[in-house]
């Protein structure tokens, strides 16, 4: 049974960077349930993706150091781990995955037009989505995929069924499906419901994982926890059939999953409050440093700060702008909020006081190459995994 916990209110697509300001833009209502049987969090109502994988999808995978190096490490290791014939991608971006692999190796599925075309010159790209009839058409008898990478792709995919069916068809016998995404151990843990947009229809744990891809004649053998987007979950998940035994480190993540309570409801409505503090104390902070005239601006025009600003109503009345350094969204509008979009060559100077880290997954990274802002007294506030400013 699903179970309401948390509602978001309405928000824009978090995709939407405005050219210009308009007044018909698109909202819906974001709120998010937990199924009591499989242990799933999901958003209460998705969006149809017709609507979110179009030919002006803004993300690009390569812009941070941080997920290049995360993705070459990752291809690396799993070419020596399971030596794979052939490999696909679901959901490729800019290729930041599969330009690891040799071109004869590897085939990459992406729906947005713009990003499959980034990618078609050297691999072989189908510029659709993902399912059974796609399956049918790249596969065979004689042809299956050794190893199925999906990096922060199922977890957007509204139909699980026809995805997981598609999988299991285009497998070979030992073949693998590892998946990525945000843990649900980390979004409560660290409070960041700013994982909650449109996009994000399901938030995993390995719990649910296991679940439900029983359903789907496939089983969830191994897990392992990575510190990508603020934590994330590696998922090998192989045919019910198949020689892979389950690991200790799976039954592990399990365990501690049981103990942070994500097979219980109480759970996200001790979240549920976490988050509306976390709204209140974010308006009071940033209240407190404008009214002092403090100028203060956002770091990384982030999907996910699409969800804050929104959540927490807060726009121009605080934020001068936002920077960003992918190009495609520099010129535009924040979602919803209609911050402007900057380049940090041209924003992030001495003039600013406070950049709120919408890009906080990257803190690391952003902490490193902002030495000089900090030197000169300029300072970062979070609200991950609550609203401060950042000592240096
Ligand atoms: O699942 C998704 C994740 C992986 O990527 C998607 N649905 C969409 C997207 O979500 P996001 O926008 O929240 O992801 P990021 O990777 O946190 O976005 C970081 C943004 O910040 C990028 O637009 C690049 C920008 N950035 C910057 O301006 N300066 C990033 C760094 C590291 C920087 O130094």
């Amino acid at each position: 049974m699903k179970k309401k916990f948390l509602n978001l209110g309405k928000q824009p697509l978090a995709n939407s960077f405005l050219p210009s300001i308009k007044k018909n833009e698109f909202f819906y209502n974001l709120s998010v349930s937990f199924d009591t049987k499989n242990y799933l969090v999901s958003v209460t109502n998705p969006v149809n993706p017709k609507k979110q994988y179009t030919d002006q999808y803004a993300h690009r995978a390569s812009e941070s150091r941080t997920m290049r190096e995360a993705f070459k490490k990752t291809a690396l290791k799993l070419k020596k781990k399971f030596s794979p014939k052939l490999v696909m991608e679901i959901g490729s971006n800019d290729g930041v995955f599969i330009k690891n692999f040799s071109k004869k190796m590897v085939i990459a599925v992406e729906p947005c037009k713009n990003l499959a075309n980034l990618t078609k010159k050297h691999f072989k790209t189908y510029p659709n989505f993902w399912n059974k009839s796609l399956a049918k058409k790249i596969f065979n008898k004689n042809k299956k995929a050794d190893l199925i990478f999906s990096a922060n792709t199922i977890s957007h995919i509204p139909n699980i069924k026809e995805t997981l069916e598609a999988v299991e068809l285009s497998l070979s016998s030992n073949g693998v499906l590892i998946i990525e995404d945000p843990s649900l151990k980390s979004v409560i843990k660290t409070n960041s419901y700013d994982q909650f947009y449109d996009e994000h229809v399901y938030v995993f744990s390995a719990l649910s994982i296991g679940e439900i891809t029983k359903e789907y004649k496939l089983r969830l053998f191994d897990a392992e926890e990575v510190e990508n987007h603020g934590g994330s979950i590696r998922y090998y998940i192989c045919k019910n059939a198949s020689k892979y035994k389950t690991t200790r480190r799976l039954k592990k993540i399990i365990a501690r999953e049981k103990k942070s309570g994500l097979n219980r409801f109480e759970t996200f409505l001790k979240f549920t409050k976490r988050v509306k503090k976390s709204k209140k104390d974010l308006n009071k902070l940033l209240n407190k440093l404008k009214k002092s005239d403090k100028k203060i601006i956002s770091y990384g025009a982030t999907y996910k700060s699409t969800t804050v600003f929104n959540y927490c109503n807060i726009g121009t009345k605080y934020f001068d702008y936002v920077t960003d350094t992918t190009l495609n969204k520099q010129g535009k509008f924040t979602p919803g909020k209609h911050i402007p979009i900057i380049s940090p060559e041209e924003g992030f100077d001495d003039s600013v006081d406070y950049a709120f880290l919408g890009a906080w997954n990257f803190k690391k990274e952003i902490i490193k190459k902002e030495k000089k802002f900090i030197k000169n007294g300029g300072k970062f506030i979070t609200h991950v995994p609550f609203v401060k400013i950042i000592k240096n």
